[in-house]
């Protein structure tokens, strides 16, 4: 018995010098301490011994099995500490290695200018409408007093999606809503994308962006047009431009003008810019025409209105001197950064 126990004791010794990983000593610790370990198994065979043998057998037992725990522990303990070290070397960071570059973006021309042409009707008191880019062809035609087969419609060729829906050519059905929708006093700017059936080219995109204003209240008249207009002009070009509205046609409204400004460039005497002109157009406008009110359910004999709707392209492209609207689409770092 107490040879058996000695080779026990040298058995385990020998088996822990092959143990490297906890895996393993798991596996040893059950082979030689478990319940089916050989040595539970020579405890109980201790039955068989005298009463003389007992006390120095079982204590031998004991310290062979606490000799097996004590090497347990410190391998335990050293292969712990190996794994810890394999794993911090595997995750270990070259600090001298140059970071990721993260390029701080830009904000768009288009954004830029148009957060400013905002600010300034904020300014005078309008707020922002919405709505959406895919209209009816009532919203976008019809109710802006363009009828099928009216001219208006070769000039503004959009993308049908069928019959009666299409991709808007104006913000104007933005406004048209919200005149069916509230009553006056209405003071509202609508910016947004819209689209033309256009081939690409310098100066035409299928795509690009508007901003209409509409006011509608009592007793509103051209001279609040001609005032809020050449205000915002000011603000937008400097105090010492000058304004010009021109008598033109929309069917939307009646009567309807167009808006020059002097030429910043030149002062109004003539140059490159203005293409000797000494004016430059800005946008276009007009009263509300009564028959768009009465279809809105507003009394055109108690109420009319005044619109306008700039282009926001050629207002960016007149403001940086840019000459080729696509600029704007192709998101050209080398464009974008000098903005
Ligand atoms: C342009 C200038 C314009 C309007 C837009 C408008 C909207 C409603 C009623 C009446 Cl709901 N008018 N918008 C008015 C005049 C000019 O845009 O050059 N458009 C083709």
């Amino acid at each position: 018995m107490k040879d058996r126990l000695i080779k026990i004791k040298e058995q385990a010794s020998a088996a822990l010098q092959n143990i490297t990983s906890k895996q393993e000593l798991e596996s040893f610790r059950i082979e030689f301490l478990g319940k089916k370990g050989c040595l539970t198994e020579a405890l109980r065979s201790m039955g068989g011994l005298s009463a003389e043998e007992r006390p120095a057998i079982g204590k031998l037992v004991n310290d062979v099995r606490s000799f097996i725990e004590a090497e347990i522990e410190t391998l335990s303990d050293r292969l712990d500490k190996e794994e810890l070290l394999k794993k911090l070397e595997q995750e270990k960071i070259d600090i001298t290695m140059p970071g990721k570059k993260r390029p701080l973006g830009k904000r768009h021309p288009l954004t830029t200018v148009l957060d400013e042409l905002t600010d300034i009707f904020i300014g005078m008191g309008f707020t922002i409408a919405e709505g959406p880019e895919i209209e009816l062809d009532y919203y976008n035609f019809e109710a802006l007093n363009i009828p099928k087969g009216h001219p208006a419609r070769d000039t503004q060729d959009t993308f049908y999606i069928n019959d009666s829906v299409l991709l808007r050519t104006q913000t104007s059905p933005v406004q048209i809503r919200v005149m069916e929708n509230n009553k006056p006093p209405i003071k509202i700017i609508a910016p947004g994308r819209v689209y033309r059936s256009d081939a690409v080219d310098a100066t035409h995109s299928p795509l690009f962006h508007q901003i209409e204003g509409l006011v509608v209240d009592k007793g509103i008249t051209m001279g609040d047009l001609k005032g809020t207009l050449d205000a915002f002009c000011k603000k937008l070009y400097g105090e010492s431009i000058k304004t010009r509205f021109r008598p033109h046609h929309f069917p939307f409204t009646e009567p309807s003008c167009e808006l020059d400004i002097s030429c910043p460039a030149c002062n109004g005497s003539g140059c490159r810019v203005c293409k000797d002109e000494g004016w430059i157009e800005i946008l276009g406008a007009g009263m509300v025409h009564p028959k768009v009110l009465e279809i809105c359910g507003i009394d055109s004999s108690v109420y009319s209105g005044f619109a306008f709707g700039i282009g926001l392209e050629r207002t960016v492209m007149r403001r940086f001197g840019i000459d080729d609207l696509r600029l704007f689409y192709e998101n050209d770092l080398r464009f974008l950064r000098q903005f």
